[in-house]
C-alpha cells in the first residue's frame, strides 16, 4: 500500500469514528424545552399538548409509547412516558426512551410551557442513560435517599417546619451520571433552592431554618444556640460507635464494645437529665432532637444485631431511653418513621449482602 493511500484510509478511519462519536453522543441526551403557542381555547391547547398521543404528530420518529406516571391539573401536569422511536438520522435500530414531561401554563393561561427529561437507551437498549427528573419552579427540591439517616435529617426539618419540597430519591449504588453535576462525590442529602445547591445534611438544615423563619429550631438566645451546636457536633462519635458495632461481623457486643457504644451518649444523657424537660428542645424538639433523631430510630437494630441481647437497656440510658418514646410521637418524626425491622433489612444487606429491593422494603 503506497503511503498516500495509507494516509488517506486512516484520514477515513478518523472521520468515520468522529462521526460515529457525534452521532453517539447527540442523541444520548437531549432535553426539550419549546413554548407552544396555539390558536384554541386553552383547554383545547392543554389537552393537545398534555396527550403524548399528540406528540406522535409533532416527532414522526416515535413508533411506540406507554404512559407509565400522571399527575397534576389543568394549570400543571406532569407524565412519564416509555416510548420507541426510530430517529431519522439513524432509523436502522430502534431507540428506547423514557420521558418526563412537564406541561405548565401561564398565569392567564394564554401559554403552555412543555419541558421533557429523556433518558435514552440507544443500540436496541443496550446503553442507557439517565436524565433528572423536571424541575418544579419555585419548589425546593431534596436530592435524598429513604433509608439515608444523614438524608433525614433535612426532611425532618422540613417536616417541622412545614416547608413544601419535591424529593428526588438516588439510587447509591448505580449513581445517575447527572446527579455529580449536584454533588461531586454523589453523595445525598443535597438540597437544591431555586438554582442553589447545599449539601451536608447539618449545613442544610440550618440553610432551612435561617431561610424560613417557622418554628426556628434553635434558641434565640446567641450563647444557648453555641451550646446546641456543641451538643449537635457531640453527635459524630455517636455516629461512629454505632456502625463499628452494627457493621461488623461479629454476632456478640464485647463490654469494650458496649462501653464504646455508650461512652458518647452521656454529654445526651446528662444534658436531658439537667433540662428535666421531655426533649432537648425543652417541651418542644429542637434541632438537636432532629439532627440525634435519625441514629436514635436506628438503635433498636442493634438488639437484632447482637440476637436478642438488648445493648442500651433503660438503666443505661433511661433519659435518652423516655426521650425515645416522646419522639416516636412527634408528628414530622412519625411522618417519616421506618420500623426496626426495615432498618435492620437494610443493615442486614449492609452486613451480610443480603438482597435487598428498597423499593418493596
Ligand atoms: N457528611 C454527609 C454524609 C452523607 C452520606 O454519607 N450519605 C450517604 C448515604 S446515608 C451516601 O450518600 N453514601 C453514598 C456514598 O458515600 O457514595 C452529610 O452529613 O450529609
Amino acid at each position: 500500500m503506497t503511503r498516500i493511500r495509507w494516509q488517506s484510509r486512516k484520514t477515513f478511519g478518523i472521520l468515520l469514528g468522529v462521526l460515529i462519536l457525534y452521532f453517539t453522543i447527540r442523541v444520548r441526551k437531549y432535553e426539550h424545552k419549546t413554548s407552544v403557542s396555539l390558536n384554541v381555547h386553552p383547554n383545547e391547547a392543554w389537552e393537545f399538548v398534555a396527550d403524548f398521543s399528540n406528540m406522535k404528530y409533532l416527532n414522526p420518529t416515535i413508533t411506540d409509547f406507554v404512559i407509565t406516571e400522571e399527575s397534576g391539573n389543568y394549570k400543571h401536569w406532569k407524565y412519564t412516558t416509555e416510548y420507541v422511536e426510530k430517529l431519522s438520522h439513524w432509523p436502522y435500530l430502534p431507540n428506547y426512551s423514557t420521558a418526563h414531561f412537564e406541561i405548565k401554563a401561564t398565569t392567564n393561561m394564554d401559554k403552555y410551557f412543555i419541558n421533557s427529561y429523556h433518558r435514552t437507551c440507544m443500540f436496541n437498549g443496550l446503553y442507557c442513560r439517565s436524565v433528572e427528573p423536571p424541575r418544579t419552579e419555585g419548589i425546593l427540591r431534596l436530592y435524598s435517599m429513604e433509608y439515608c439517616p444523614y438524608a433525614q435529617r433535612p426532611r425532618l426539618v422540613l417536616k417541622a417546619k412545614g416547608i413544601p419540597f419535591e424529593t428526588v430519591n438516588i439510587n447509591l449504588t448505580e449513581k445517575p451520571e447527572w446527579y455529580f453535576k449536584i454533588h461531586p462525590e454523589g453523595k445525598v442529602p443535597a438540597l437544591l433552592d431555586n438554582g442553589k445547591i447545599t449539601i451536608e445534611s447539618l449545613d442544610i438544615s440550618d440553610y432551612l431554618d435561617e431561610k424560613y423563619p417557622q418554628n426556628p429550631l434553635y434558641s434565640s438566645d446567641p450563647k444557648i444556640k453555641q451550646h446546641e451546636k456543641e451538643l449537635i457536633q457531640k453527635i459524630a462519635p455517636v455516629v461512629s460507635g454505632f456502625y463499628s458495632f452494627l457493621l461488623n461481623n461479629q454476632e456478640h457486643a464485647t463490654e469494650e464494645q458496649i462501653s464504646e457504644l455508650l461512652a458518647p451518649l452521656q454529654p445526651f444523657e446528662e444534658e436531658l437529665s439537667k433540662k428535666g424537660g421531655k426533649f432537648f428542645g425543652g417541651d418542644k424538639p429542637n434541632m438537636v432532637d432532629y439532627m440525634f433523631w435519625p441514629w436514635a430510630e436506628r438503635s433498636e437494630a442493634t438488639v437484632r444485631k447482637s440476637k436478642g441481647q438488648n445493648l442500651l437497656t433503660d438503666d443505661k440510658i433511661p433519659n435518652l431511653q423516655k426521650w425515645k418514646k416522646a419522639m416516636k410521637e412527634d408528628r414530622a418524626v412519625s411522618e417519616i418513621y421506618h420500623s426496626p425491622e426495615e432498618h435492620w433489612k437494610v443493615f442486614e444487606y449492609r452486613i451480610y449482602k443480603t438482597p435487598l429491593d428498597y423499593d418493596t422494603l
